[in-house]
């Protein structure tokens, strides 16, 4: 933290404490129309995950309702959701994904 004395001359001053960057979980939702290969795909090109995870993961989603895809900093999850909502809808998908504070 930065402030000025008396002076006008800068003080720097010591945290006390640090926080945690919080994270955020980015969670797919289940529709009836995006293709399940496509939604394979995006959980292995924005996700990072291996295809027999991805698929695993896919059919969670699919029978359960949702699903988490991953688990990063607000802004990495935020760019993901911005990023796969845009190539879903660039395909005609209606692919919903969301990010939740963990
Ligand atoms: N329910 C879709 C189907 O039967 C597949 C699907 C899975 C869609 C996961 C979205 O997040 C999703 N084609």
């Amino acid at each position: 933290m930065t402030r000025r004395d008396e002076q006008g001359q800068t003080q720097t001053l010591e945290r006390t404490h640090t926080e945690k960057p919080r994270l955020f979980r980015v969670l797919l939702l289940n529709d009836d129309y995006t293709p399940m290969d496509f939604v394979v795909m995006v959980l292995r090109r924005y996700f990072r995950k291996a295809q027999p995870d991805a698929e695993l993961i896919m059919l969670a989603v699919h029978r359960k309702g949702q699903g988490v895809a991953g688990v990063y900093p607000r802004d990495v999850a935020e760019t993901k959701v911005a990023q796969v909502t845009a190539h879903a809808r660039q395909e005609g998908h209606p692919l919903r994904v969301v990010a939740e504070p963990e």
